[in-house]
């Protein structure tokens, strides 16, 4: 603790203290312009109806939830989570409409002010708070401070869990390195918030590490392909919100028990001492874990030999229609021819198509089950003897499954 506050005390940058003296939060009229994220805070605690509401604003299709509880400040005027919308719909500044916001400041102030948006390079509330043990294992030896914990049990009616999410601090960029400020998504006790790159712990540069979301591990110096800064152009900050540094949007994935009780945590959090906030935007309506609709896809899957007869001069094949997707198909399908290699003709062709003009083969069955083969019978004529091995590449040979009754 002490030796982060002498860290602020004594920044190693000289250009960080004459950016704090230079950068007073005067409350001009600019300041009173609309937001372009516009935070509305939560006062409601855990057990309340409001609390599962709020928690609700995240869930989409394939989720049930209950047992939310936050840990955080809810006290009026420092409500460290939120519920936000953005006039531009996310393009300017996290990159999504709408969602919740949690902080380890006042979720209010991520909001930025017209004209300039960014401000100020040291927006901080200390809400006194406790940290976080899980976060602490992501930073260790460092601990943190300030967390904001949304927790809650759920019951996915698939098996893979989705969400997007954006992380911001006003620790960028003068703390990058020293203050570790960090967000973790732990499903089911793993943090799933995680980019695979660099990692600074370790000497050689990596490209396949896996870091959590943090300061040190996420600025213009690691891994940026995952960072905006939004202090470059100041007066106008190219993104319209307070924070310094976000990340782009972040996809997070995991595995979860279909039809159980599982349990996530999104805690974000201070490090090392409780001043200059961080927070993470999580995207309405992301947390997903749906199973995959019911669709049929029939894949045609080519033969690796065909027979030649030099009685009949022709070259004899058999393609396999295979419905990949999870749902049988119906009606009458037929296999297109709509390229063939020059010279070549298919000498079993049925007809041609009155739309596509494709000659065809009809399929033996008026059902495609799932995952299974249906055979079909394919006769070449190829007087020129073009090599057989040559029709797959460069899509000499095109064709195509249809169902002529839809
Ligand atoms: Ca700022
Ligand atoms: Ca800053
Ligand atoms: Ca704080
Ligand atoms: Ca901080």
């Amino acid at each position: 603790m002490l030796t982060g506050w002498l860290r602020r005390l004594f920044p190693k940058s000289p250009k960080a203290v004459s950016l704090r003296r230079c950068n007073p939060r005067l409350e001009t009229l600019e300041d009173r312009a609309v937001p372009a994220i516009t935070v509305t805070p939560n006062t409601a605690t855990t057990g309340s109806p409001g609390l599962i509401a709020f928690a609700q604003s995240l869930v989409g299709k394939g989720v049930t939830i209950s047992n939310v509880t936050l840990t955080g400040s809810t006290a009026a005027g420092k409500e460290s989570a939120g519920t936000f919308t953005s006039t531009n719909g996310g393009s300017n500044d996290v990159g999504f409409g709408s969602g919740i916001v949690l902080s380890s400041g006042k979720a209010v102030d991520v909001m930025g002010k017209a004209p300039n948006w960014n401000n100020a390079s040291g927006t901080t509330t200390s809400l006194s708070l406790p940290g976080d043990t899980d976060l602490d294992a992501l930073i260790a030896p460092t601990q943190s401070h300030d967390a904001t914990i949304l927790e809650f049990d759920f019951i996915p009616s698939g098996n893979t869990l989705k969400f997007d999410y954006v992380f911001s601090s006003e620790e960028y960029l003068e703390y990058v390195g020293s203050i570790n400020d960090v967000f973790g998504l732990f499903l089911n006790g793993k943090n799933i918030a995680t980019v695979q790159g660099d990692d600074p712990t370790t000497p050689a540069v990596e490209t396949n590490a896996t870091v959590a979301v943090a300061i040190n591990n996420i600025n213009t110096t690691f891994n940026k392909q995952f960072y905006h800064d939004n202090t470059t152009g100041k007066p106008v900050a190219p993104y319209e919100t307070e924070m310094d540094g976000l990340t782009v949007v972040l996809h997070a994935t995991g595995t979860v028990n279909k039809g159980q009780v599982n349990h996530i945590k999104f805690a974000v959090a201070d490090a090392s001492d409780t001043i200059l906030d961080s927070n993470v935007f999580i995207k309405a309506g992301s947390f997903t874990a749906a199973a995959p609709p019911a669709k049929a896809e029939p894949v045609l899957f080519k033969p690796y030999r065909f027979i030649y007869r030099p009685a009949t001069g022709l070259y004899y094949g058999i393609f396999n229609v295979i419905n990949i997707g999870n749902k049988a198909a119906t009606g009458t399908f037929h296999l297109e021819f709509a390229k063939t290699p020059k010279g070549v003709k298919v000498a079993n062709a049925q007809g041609i198509d009155s739309d596509s003009h494709n000659p065809f083969i009809t399929l033996p069955t008026h059902t495609l089950p799932v995952k299974k083969a249906v055979r079909v019978g394919v006769v070449f004529r190829n007087p020129l003897r073009v090599p057989i091995s040559t029709f797959f590449r460069s899509n000499n040979l095109v064709m195509q499954v249809v169902n002529t009754d839809t």
